[in-house]
């Protein structure tokens, strides 16, 4: 990503495509000058007031053609997303309008702007940090609801203010076991139980915000909840009961699904990747024989699994065979056909997998679904801590972690008796993993990694 600040970048900010309106965005010195040359403010002059939508025409300066009407808004340096001065011109959301739009300002000496420098500029004028900037994207991005409440606090800078918070901790810390190694004639007050009461807070809450990483991930990721049972059980019918679409096909033959599908539902704002897949049991096919191998694969990684049963029927030493195999798996058993005459030895079942959860269904009338779905969410997904920090990202996961084992060092150290010396030194290489997790220290691969997975005009 170029890091010089001199150039005016332009670029459309809304997503392709055809919409009600669409903005093009211009940030840098220039902004103002460029967008007044192909804008045309229509009275009263001298127009642009800042921070509010002048009324205008965007204009061919060669050609003196108007090409359309629309709205400039000046955001003057640095009450602006970037610190920088910003324009966004309002035009009808026609990309081909909106791209004209771009090369006219370009023509006039602005730059088009790679994807996510809009933020990186936030970023590198101090506006945000990189936790911040990671935050928008994921907000941009959120596929749930929850997980969209999480990522604008943090774009807050709930988070970050949270790390600060550690880092400030550690600060103290090392001010007051330096301040000895400095003066060690005088009374300075340091008591080691102290310093290792505080250490031991700080691991303690930065275990627990490592931990959360695993809910970040699900929220971030979604769950993947397969359906899996024998043939014929109804698994199909009850993938599409859920999503509410005749997705999957049904037969009353066995054997009807040989692939898997995998389509996403929201649960309470939660994203699930709801998996079908072929029935376990004796393929009568090659290719429903790979189906199964598949289906397995992929129920062994899934977080969660909806083990459908026949109710109407016997069971059958598949259904014991399939429990045993994913015995140390998430799972709900589904006793699926509430609607016929119910033959299945329930307590049989249930014997073989104590403390699994299990509910009576309807795939076909759709008896119990809502039940069902709140189960899996109570079954299959980590519990969301209101008040907590969550962490989406791995990058943030291994730094918290790399803070924590200095400190845990730090502690040991202490512990052991070691000199004031040694137990500054270690809590002491907590602080870069602090300044790589904020941004303060910058890396230029994980700089590119991160604002690669912008768009461009954000
Ligand atoms: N009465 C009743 N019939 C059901 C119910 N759920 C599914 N069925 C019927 O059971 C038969 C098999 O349903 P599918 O959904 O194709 O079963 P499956 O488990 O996906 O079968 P395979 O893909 O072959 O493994 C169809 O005739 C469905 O209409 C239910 O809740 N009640
Ligand atoms: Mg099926």
């Amino acid at each position: 990503m170029n890091q010089t600040l001199e150039d005016t970048i332009i670029a459309v900010s809304t997503p392709a495509g055809h919409g009600g309106i669409g903005i093009v965005r211009l940030s840098g010195p220039e902004a103002l000058a460029i967008s007044r040359k192909i804008f045309s403010i229509k009275e009263p002059e001298p127009a642009v007031i800042p921070q509010k939508m002048c009324f205008g025409y965007l204009l061919d300066q060669e050609s003196r053609e108007t090409l359309d009407a629309g709205y400039l808004c000046y955001f003057p340096a640095p009450h602006s997303y970037t610190r920088e001065e910003v324009v966004e011109i309002h035009l009808h959301g026609s990309p081909i309008l909106l791209n004209e739009a771009v090369r006219l300002g370009i023509r006039a000496g602005a730059r088009l702007a790679h994807p996510g420098e809009f933020t990186f500029r936030a970023y590198l004028n101090g506006r945000i940090d990189i936790i911040q900037a990671e935050a928008i994207n994921d907000l941009i991005r959120a596929c749930s609801l929850d997980q969209a409440r999480i990522s604008f606090k943090q774009m807050e800078g709930s988070l970050s203010r949270k790390i600060a918070g550690v880092r400030e901790k550690i600060v103290e810390l090392l001010t007051l076991v330096e301040t000895r190694l400095e003066f060690p004639d005088e009374e300075i007050e340091i008591n080691p139980g102290q310093v290792g009461q505080v250490l031991r807070e700080l691991i303690g809450e930065l275990g627990r915000l490592a931990g959360s990483y695993e809910q970040g991930r699900a929220l971030l990721e979604g769950l993947t909840v397969a359906i899996l049972g024998k043939t014929n059980v109804g698994k199909s019918t009850l993938f599409n009961a859920l999503l509410e679409e005749e997705r999957a096909i049904v037969t009353p033959y066995p054997g009807t699904t040989r692939d898997f599908i995998r389509e996403n539902i929201q649960v309470d704002g939660v994203l699930i990747k709801l998996v079908d897949m072929a029935g376990f049991g004796q393929a009568s096919h090659p290719v429903e024989e790979e189906g199964i191998i598949r289906g397995q694969r992929l129920a062994e990684k899934a977080d969660g699994l909806l083990v459908v049963l026949d109710a109407s029927r016997e069971e059958s030493p598949e259904d014991f065979e399939l429990l045993e195999r994913f015995n140390d798996k998430k799972k709900l058993l589904v006793f699926n056909k509430s609607d016929l005459k119910q033959v299945i030895n329930r307590k049989k079942i249930l014997d073989s997998c104590p403390g699994v959860d299990w509910i009576e269904v309807s795939a076909l009338t759709g008896k119990n679904l809502d039940r069902l779905r709140k189960m899996m969410l109570d079954t299959f997904a980590p519990r969301l801590e209101k008040q907590e920090e969550i962490l989406l990202h791995q990058r943030q996961k291994v730094l918290v972690d790399s803070i924590k084992g200095s400190l845990e060092n730090g502690l040991k150290m202490l512990e052991d008796g070691a000199g004031e010396e040694l137990v500054a030194e270690a809590i002491r290489e907590a602080l870069p993993a602090i300044g790589q997790l904020t941004g303060e220290i910058k890396s230029q691969e994980v700089l590119d990694q991160i604002f690669s997975r912008f768009c461009i005009g954000k």
